[in-house]
C-alpha cells in the first residue's frame, strides 16, 4: 500500500472540474492514491463516478478509495472505502466488505486509534492536523507531533490531513506519516497535475532524509 500522496477529489473546490478529470490529471502528475469523496451526489450518479475512477486508477496501478459508501465502494470493485468516527463503525464496515477490501478510518487521537486497529483498519487518516476550511466539522488542528505518538501507539500505516500543502507537507513525513492527504492543495490548484508533482516532490524528498 503506497500512500505517499493520496488525493482526495471534490467537486465543490475543483473550480468546475470533474471528479473524473480531477482525478486523471491527479493521477498523471504521480498520486498513488486517489479518493472519491462526494458529500452530496445521488447514489447513480456516485456509481457512475465511481466506476469511471475505477477505471482509470485500475489502469495507472494507483490505489482507488472511496469515502463512507461502502455500498459504492463494493458495487464499483474499488480497492478499499475510508470512514469517519461519525460514519458505520469501522468494525460494521469490516464485516461488511470483507477480509480483503482496505479499510482506511479518521483518527484524531491514540484512543480512536487503538479502536480503529482492533475494528480491523488497515490504515488511518490522522487529523485534522493543520486548520482547514475544507471540512467545517474537522475539529481543532491535531499537530503533528500526534502522528509520531499514533503510529507508536497503534502500528498501523497512516497518512496526516488537514491543511496539508507545499510547505508543511515535509514536516508531516518528518513526524512519521507514511504520506499526505490532501484536497484543496491539489484539487483547487491551477493545474492539478504539476501541482500534484510538485507536492510529491516533497514527499519523496522528506521520505529520503527521513530514511537517510
Ligand atoms: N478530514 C479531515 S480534514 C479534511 C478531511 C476530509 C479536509 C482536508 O482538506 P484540505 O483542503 O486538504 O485541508
Ligand atoms: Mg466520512
Amino acid at each position: 500500500m503506497r500512500l505517499d500522496l493520496y488525493v482526495i477529489t471534490d467537486s465543490n473546490l475543483s473550480r468546475g472540474r470533474s471528479h473524473v478529470q480531477v482525478a486523471s490529471e491527479a493521477i498523471r502528475g504521480g498520486a498513488t492514491v486517489i479518493q472519491l469523496r462526494d458529500k452530496h451526489a445521488e447514489g447513480r450518479d456516485l456509481l457512475e463516478t465511481g466506476r469511471a475512477l475505477r477505471g482509470l486508477t485500475r489502469e495507472a496501478g494507483v490505489l482507488f478509495i472511496v469515502n463512507d459508501r461502502v455500498d459504492v465502494a463494493i458495487a464499483v470493485e474499488a480497492d478499499g472505502v475510508h470512514v469517519g468516527q461519525q460514519d458505520l463503525p469501522a468494525a460494521v464496515v469490516r464485516r461488511l466488505v470483507g477480509p480483503k477490501m482496505i479499510l482506511g478510518v479518521s483518527a484524531a487521537n491514540v484512543p480512536e486509534a487503538r479502536q480503529a486497529k482492533a475494528d480491523g483498519a488497515d490504515y488511518l487518516g490522522v487529523g485534522a492536523v493543520f486548520a482547514t476550511s475544507t471540512k467545517s466539522d474537522a475539529g481543532a488542528p491535531v499537530g503533528t507531533e500526534i502522528l509520531a505518538e499514533i503510529r507508536r501507539e497503534a502500528g498501523l500505516p497512516l497518512v496526516g490531513i488537514g491543511g496539508i500543502n507545499m510547505h508543511n507537507a515535509a514536516e508531516v513525513i518528518r513526524q512519521g506519516a507514511d504520506g499526505v492527504a490532501v484536497i484543496s492543495a491539489v484539487v483547487s490548484a491551477p493545474d492539478i497535475a504539476q501541482a500534484t508533482a510538485a507536492l510529491m516532490a516533497i514527499v519523496e524528498e522528506a521520505k529520503r532524509q527521513r530514511e537517510s
